[in-house]
């Protein structure tokens, strides 16, 4: 439908900090993800749902334009590779750094390197960037685990505070990219919506200059 428009989010973090910035552009939801069971929210307008997914299916909701727009980590974002969305709006949210982890005191090998990680094209593409081999082993969680198992040498993950790595003894080695939340928008509902999408863009990018 031409009016309607279905945003893409994923709780917690997400969630937490992209509702203030919709809020101010006038959308306020109507149930609470981490209380309601419910899947689609409804808004204060009757045309705008939310849709509440895991953060790693935000792109792959708006790349098939079963939402119009979503909120995504830059990190799932390069992880997913853009195709059929557009990257519209940086909301400077869920702020981190993308990151190699080790050991410190653990010279690593000289041939070839074991990373773990859930970021396997954003390890390839660096790595081979600078011409060094490596064997990635793909990990759906808790990748601090590997080097301390001997599973990987390092680690490619996503590091806020680094307690996480710190409380396994690991420390941050190399700073691969700042990440921080972008709102994606479905290519074809660009066009079929773009009145709609670009007044709810110009308010968001107001939102964020205002914080
Ligand atoms: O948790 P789930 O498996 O459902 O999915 P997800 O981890 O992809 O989602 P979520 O909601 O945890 O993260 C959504 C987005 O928030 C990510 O894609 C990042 O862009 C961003 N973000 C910001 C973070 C962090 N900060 C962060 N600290 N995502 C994850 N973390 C993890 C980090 O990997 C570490 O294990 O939180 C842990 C604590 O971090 P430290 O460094 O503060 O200890
Ligand atoms: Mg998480």
């Amino acid at each position: 439908m031409k009016n309607n428009l279905t945003i893409a989010l994923s709780k917690g973090r997400i969630f937490k900090e992209t509702m203030p910035l919709l809020e101010a552009a006038g959308i306020t939801a109507l149930d609470d993800p981490e209380t309601s069971r419910k899947l689609i929210l409804d808004t204060n307008h009757p045309n705008v749902k939310l849709v509440i997914i895991r953060a790693t299916d935000v792109p792959v909701y708006v790349q098939y334009g079963a939402a119009d727009l979503g909120v995504t980590g830059k990190d799932v974002l390069m992880e997913h590779g853009g195709e059929g969305l557009y990257e519209m709006l940086d909301l400077k949210i869920a702020c981190c750094k993308l990151m190699t982890a080790g050991f410190a005191d653990r010279p690593l090998p000289e041939g070839q390197l074991k990373v773990a990680t859930k970021f396997v094209n954003c390890t390839r593409n660096y790595f081979a960037e600078q011409g060094r081999q490596i064997e990635i082993i793909k990990l759906y969680g808790s990748m601090e685990l590997a080097p301390i198992v001997g599973l990987a040498d390092i680690i490619v993950d996503v590091v806020d505070t680094g307690n996480t790595l710190k409380a396994n003894g690991l420390i941050p080695l190399e700073h691969m990219a700042d990440i921080s939340s972008r709102i994606v928008v479905n290519s074809a509902s660009m066009k079929t919506k773009h009145e709609k999408l670009q007044t709810l863009l110009d308010q968001l990018k107001k939102a964020v200059e205002a914080k």
